[in-house]
């Protein structure tokens, strides 16, 4: 599975719930990856991490559950960074990899040293392990991803999203044997542009899906035209000209064989086939774990005939 993000942290963990954790492999956006007071974080691979191992806070979406902030407040106290926020549990992870990384140990073989500490079975892979950042064009100006999304609450409007080192990014190794070998490969319910989009930034991560022998589907973010949350549907509406499935479908040209969308937009199953992508309706919101069961069943019903 492509995932990025919280909905795909989500959906990720539906499909774990109903297929042999050992057959999974996750291969993760890094687009969001920064450093903040001098520690290394990956806020998609510790979302997919943390969703796994029943650590992620729920409602929130992001982060662990049980937290406290006394570090934040304590570097806040001195002057530090406070905007982007780390929990004192999530802090934990962020210290054992930055030594790691540090000690030369690239991002994957720490992320499987991580995802092995809290015994999960599924391959968790970053999307690659050289700096691969998502940059975001608007017309107040360039911001790193972050910049926009948590400091400036992704208000202002997207121009042009870039991937900055995607050119010279080979995939995490694992990545390219997990999409060769794969009986099937999904995309998550991740925003296209800037979940999914640095994870096909990588020329032969891309590659590998357009020569893919496998159906590829993938599921709809978005419900009856909105994301259920973040900039997924504005960006859409700015960038491709329109939030139903047929839009997301051209996001995905050329790589996918089924879009998984919601009842909410039935209406649009003509569109997407126009397209050549096989549509499938079912109820896409995960609004607890029996909506997330009956999501996936119907991600692999649609899997088994793509
Ligand atoms: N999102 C926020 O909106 N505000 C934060 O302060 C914040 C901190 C944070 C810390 C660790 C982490 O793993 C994720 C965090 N996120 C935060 C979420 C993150 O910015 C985004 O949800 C993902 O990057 C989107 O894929």
């Amino acid at each position: 599975m492509l995932t990025g993000g919280v909905g795909g942290a989500r959906f990720l963990r539906g499909v774990v719930e109903a297929v042999d954790p050992a057959s999974v492999t996750a291969i993760v956006n890094v687009g969001d990856d920064l450093e903040v007071l001098g520690l290394y974080v990956s806020p998609d691979l510790d979302s997919v991490l943390y969703a796994l191992a029943g650590l992620a806070d729920e409602e929130r979406g992001w982060g662990r559950a049980e937290e406290s902030w006394n570090a934040l407040a304590a570097a806040d106290e001195f002057g530090g960074e406070s905007w982007f926020k780390l929990g004192d549990r999530d802090l934990g992870l962020h210290l054992v990899r930055t030594q790691r990384l540090r000690a030369g140990e690239p991002l994957s073989r720490v992320t499987a040293r991580l995802t092995a500490a809290v015994g999960l079975e599924s391959t968790i892979l970053p999307a690659s392990d050289e700096p691969l950042r998502t940059w975001l064009e608007t017309p107040n100006g360039g911001y790193s991803f972050q910049q926009w999304f948590v400091a400036r609450s992704h208000r202002d409007p997207v121009d042009r999203v870039r991937f900055e080192g995607a050119a010279d990014a080979r995939p995490a190794p694992g990545v390219l044997d997990a999409l060769h070998e794969a009986d099937a490969i999904l995309i998550a319910p991740s925003n296209p542009y800037v979940s999914i989009g640095p994870i096909l930034a990588v020329e032969r991560i891309r590659r590998a899906l357009e020569r893919r022998r496998v159906p590829c589907v993938a599921v709809s973010p978005l419900i009856g035209g909105r994301a259920v949350k973040g900039p997924a549907a504005d960006m859409l509406q700015r960038l491709e000209g329109g939030t139903s499935p047929a839009h997301v479908t051209q996001c995905y040209a050329g790589l996918i064989d089924a879009l998984v969308f919601d009842e909410a937009d039935a209406e649009h199953v003509e569109a997407v086939a126009g397209l050549g992508v096989r549509p499938v309706v079912t109820r896409t919101l995960m609004s607890d774990a029996d909506a997330r069961r009956r999501l996936v069943e119907a991600v692999l019903d649609a899997m088994a005939v793509a």
